[in-house]
């Protein structure tokens, strides 16, 4: 079951990603392609978030380094303090 969805923009706009268990580098998740050649990722991307049980753990930094902050179970429509900036994520709960 899905623990986590992030979403591109704000008040859950844009694309979203799924997330069922802890991701230690959000680079690697592809967001969608622009331009030709450039492959655009979740890391420092996300906007807006649901956490739909138990609590997850944000960081600034891959591999669950730098900056962190706690969320618990409920809708985000603003990351205030974290918009575009989450890079790794630590599912708990
Ligand atoms: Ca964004
Ligand atoms: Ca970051």
């Amino acid at each position: 079951m899905t623990k986590v969805t992030l979403y591109e923009h704000e008040d859950f706009g844009g694309e979203h990603l799924d997330l069922f268990t802890d991701d230690s580098t959000l680079a690697n998740d592809t967001m969608h392609w622009f331009l030709w050649a450039v492959t655009a990722t979740w890391d420092n991307n996300a906007s807006s978030m649901i956490v739909h049980e138990g609590a997850v753990t944000v960081y600034d930094g891959k591999s669950y380094t730098g900056q962190s902050g706690t969320f618990g179970e409920g809708e985000y429509a603003s990351l205030s303090g974290w918009e575009d900036k989450i890079s790794s994520m630590d599912l708990w709960g």
